[in-house]
């Protein structure tokens, strides 16, 4: 993880574009430079300049910046190339860097390498790492903003204020930890139940915006299940603004999961639509089914969807007991919504649908904002973009560990119940969870696993 050899990748998106730009990183870039351009590049200015092959023959003509250690990206040099960009101009151009920069040692970057260093080189902390793959694969306006937040170092600053306050406690604890008949009056003479509160206070205020936060990186993961024929494929048109599924008046339709993901207030949503769950001896459609429970045990919200007219028929039993084979399966934390559709056939001499009740129509759109609503609700969206970041389910790990030891110490300091070891052992631990979001206290095994998930280049 921690070579020191110069690296060279392309950094832009492969395909054909204007631009196409190279870096290169590494301890001293002078003799590459000079390698590719037989010149010495003055620092941070952009040097029009061509490149050639063994021939003699130009390669490309290109902008060439040198960054000089350790104001660059890496915090290394960094040599950026800015070549024309043609995948196979591209090709050629790393080829030669390659050639040129044999004996220089150059080698081709592994996946995240450029970010890893900036991290090691303490350019950037690990919550900030993350947050430029996350701009990068950002699906939404508002997860790019949410990354850019957590880039600029605005959840790496709460997660270290709260680390800052821990310390200060642990401080205060432990220089007490040798005079134990000290413990009860230290803790009412240096308000650290007042103190800890408040650390509890922010905590919970911190994993409420990552809760947040991983909604808008990850999205939410619909399902839309229910008997065939109730309108699973309608909805998920509708709500795809598409026809993605096909819809017939014939129960058992959809043999497959058909999966889309739509964009709703700005929080990414993969709906998924599955076959109708009933009984069947048709092998294609009970394969079909075994792949809508397998959708239902990984997902983040079920939408039960029912047929208001199927309500009075003798099916109804079957929807009772649909219901709660539907319960049974879902994931721990994950909402089931109840929604009534073909709401259009509704006509006045019906009985009205139970108050309270979801009502809409795939084929109207009627009630399909108000389910919209429903649906971010349930699945936890607060509604709010406003100063959010973004984050990872890493982090809400991390986070909901440091609670967990913070509510142990709690206990410890309660009244009747003071044990200022143990307090300051929990304090302690809380903060080993915090530290683990920047990578103050990470172990090397998981940051090779987090930097491997990101593209070459980066
Ligand atoms: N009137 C009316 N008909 C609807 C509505 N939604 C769906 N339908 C009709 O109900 C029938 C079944 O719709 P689908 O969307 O294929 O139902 P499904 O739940 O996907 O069915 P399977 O794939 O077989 O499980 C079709 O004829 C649709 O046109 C609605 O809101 N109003
Ligand atoms: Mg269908």
């Amino acid at each position: 993880m921690t070579r020191r050899v110069p690296i060279i990748a392309v950094a832009t998106a492969p395909g054909k574009a204007g631009l196409g730009v190279i870096r290169i990183s590494g301890t001293n870039l002078t003799p590459i430079a000079t390698a590719l351009f037989q010149k010495v590049l003055k620092p941070r200015e952009a040097h029009l300049l061509t490149l050639r092959d063994a021939s003699g023959a130009a390669i490309d003509q290109l902008i060439a910046i040198h960054f000089v250690a350790p104001a660059s990206f890496t915090g290394e040099d960094v040599l950026e190339l800015q070549c024309h960009g043609g995948p196979q101009l591209l090709e050629l151009v790393m080829r030669r860097c390659l050639e040129l920069a044999k004996d220089d040692g150059l080698v081709i970057a592994e996946p995240g390498e450029f970010t890893l260093r900036a991290y090691l080189n303490d350019k950037i902390d690990l919550a900030q790492a993350e947050a430029i793959a996350d701009l990068i694969e950002a699906q939404s306006e508002a997860a790019v903003r949410g990354a850019a937040r957590s880039l600029q170092g605005t959840f790496s600053n709460d997660v270290n204020d709260l680390i800052e306050e821990i310390t200060q406690l642990r401080i205060l604890v432990e220089s007490t930890l040798d005079f134990p008949e000290e413990e009860i009056e230290f803790l009412e003479n240096a308000q650290a139940r007042e103190r800890l509160n408040r650390v509890s206070d922010r905590l919970s205020a911190l994993r409420e915006g990552a809760k947040q936060g991983k909604i808008l990186r990850d999205g939410i993961q619909v399902v839309l299940a229910g008997a065939p024929n109730v309108g699973k494929s309608s909805l998920l048109n509708r709500l795809a603004g598409e026809e993605v599924a096909i819809v017939t008046p014939i129960a058992g339709t959809t043999r497959d999961r058909v999966k889309e993901s739509i964009n709703l207030d700005g929080v990414p949503m993969h709906v998924i639509d599955t076959a109708g769950l009933r009984e069947t001896d048709d092998v294609v459609e009970s394969k079909g089914i075994e792949r809508s429970w397998d959708a239902i045990r990984l997902a983040d919200l079920v939408i039960f969807l029912k047929d208001f007219n199927a309500k009075d028929s003798p099916e109804a039993a079957t929807e009772e007991t649909l219901r709660k084979e539907i319960l049974r399966a879902l994931p721990p934390k994950c909402e089931v919504l109840e929604v009534i559709n073909k709401s259009d056939l509704l006509s006045k001499v019906d009985s009205p649908p139970p108050e309270g009740s979801l009502l809409i129509s795939a084929k109207t759109g009627s009630g399909i904002a108000d389910l919209n609503r429903k649906i971010l609700g349930a699945a936890g969206w607060g509604g709010s973009q406003e100063g959010a970041i973004i984050s990872r389910r890493r982090h809400l790990n991390c986070l909901d560990g440091a609670a967990d030891h913070i509510e142990k110490a709690q206990k410890f300091a309660a009244n009747g119940n003071i044990s200022l070891d143990l307090f300051a052992e929990e304090l302690r631990l809380a903060q080993d969870q915090l530290g683990q979001i920047t990578g103050k206290l990470l172990p090397d095994d998981l940051l090779g696993k987090i930097f491997s998930q990101f593209c070459i280049g980066k």
